[in-house]
């Protein structure tokens, strides 16, 4: 088991032409973390991208020859996510979703059967730590020890403790890049950068000058 699949849905009422579309950024930092730290081969699907340029969506296909299939989800993407899931666990996949809306709404998330592991918050680490361990088969015990992970066990749902935060955060490499077929997002968007993340209110108030 070596192969994740980080896949885009569709969104199903877009609130122009474009789907939203955009460069998934985290899918690039999920993506060219685990790439660095481990001999997981991680690819990207977007059908978002694929749907504004007329392509086949078929998930039946795409999914084969990956262990791991996983998506980041907004409120409005949760449907659409589900539905790829569902499609991921007949094939008998390892699902994982992170992203907004399951980090703050893991209880609801761990009634559906298509989803096995929910990474909360910044995803990096956890989703690093957590596929190791899948690499050498589901123990339980292990598991427990995966840094913001929430999963399900004998009928009870179990969080895990948040992890820290990544001390810094690196540029997404042109090999990393190179995981999108960035010519064809250029066709409809300009490119976003990730400047910082986090809430900066913190810092403002322990700035000089400035009381509690
Ligand atoms: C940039 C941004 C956009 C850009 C996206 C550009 C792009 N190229 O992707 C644009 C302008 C297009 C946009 C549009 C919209 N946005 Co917006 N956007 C953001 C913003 C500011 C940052 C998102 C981001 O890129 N973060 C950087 C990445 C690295 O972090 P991340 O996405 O959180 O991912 C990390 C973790 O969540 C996790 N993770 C994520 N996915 C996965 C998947 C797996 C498998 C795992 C393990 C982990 C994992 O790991 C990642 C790395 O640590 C957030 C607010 C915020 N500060 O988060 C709002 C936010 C996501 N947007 C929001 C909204 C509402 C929208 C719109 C619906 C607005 C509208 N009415 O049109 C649209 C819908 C877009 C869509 N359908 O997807 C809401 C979502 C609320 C919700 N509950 O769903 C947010 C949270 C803002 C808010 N507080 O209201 N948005």
């Amino acid at each position: 088991m070596n192969k994740l699949l980080l896949v885009r849905p569709i969104v199903d009422f877009p609130v122009d032409d474009s789907q939203e579309l955009g460069i998934p950024q985290a899918y690039l930092h999920l993506a060219q973390y685990v790439r660095q730290k481990s001999n997981w081969e991680v690819s990207i699907i977007d059908y978002r991208l694929n749907m504004v340029l007329g392509r086949e969506v078929n998930p039946m296909k795409d999914f084969l020859g990956f262990d791991v299939i996983g998506i980041g989800c907004s409120t409005s993407e949760f449907p659409p996510a589900l539905k790829l899931l569902s499609i991921a666990k007949k094939l008998g996949k390892v699902t994982v979703v992170g992203g907004i809306f399951p980090t703050q709404n893991k209880e609801y998330c761990l009634t559906y059967n298509e989803i096995d592991y929910i990474v909360c918050g910044e995803g990096e680490q956890s989703l690093l730590e957590l596929l190791n361990v899948l690499k050498r088969g589901v123990n339980e015990e292990k598991l427990e020890k995966v840094s913001s992970l929430s999963f399900k066990s004998c009928g009870r749902n179990i969080h895990n403790k948040c992890g820290k935060l990544l001390d810094s955060i690196s540029g997404i490499s042109p090999e990393t890049y190179s995981l999108l077929d960035l010519s064809n997002y250029a066709k409809f968007v300009s490119a976003h950068i990730m400047a910082t993340r986090g809430c900066p209110y913190g810092v403002i108030l322990k700035s000089p000058g400035l009381t509690e």
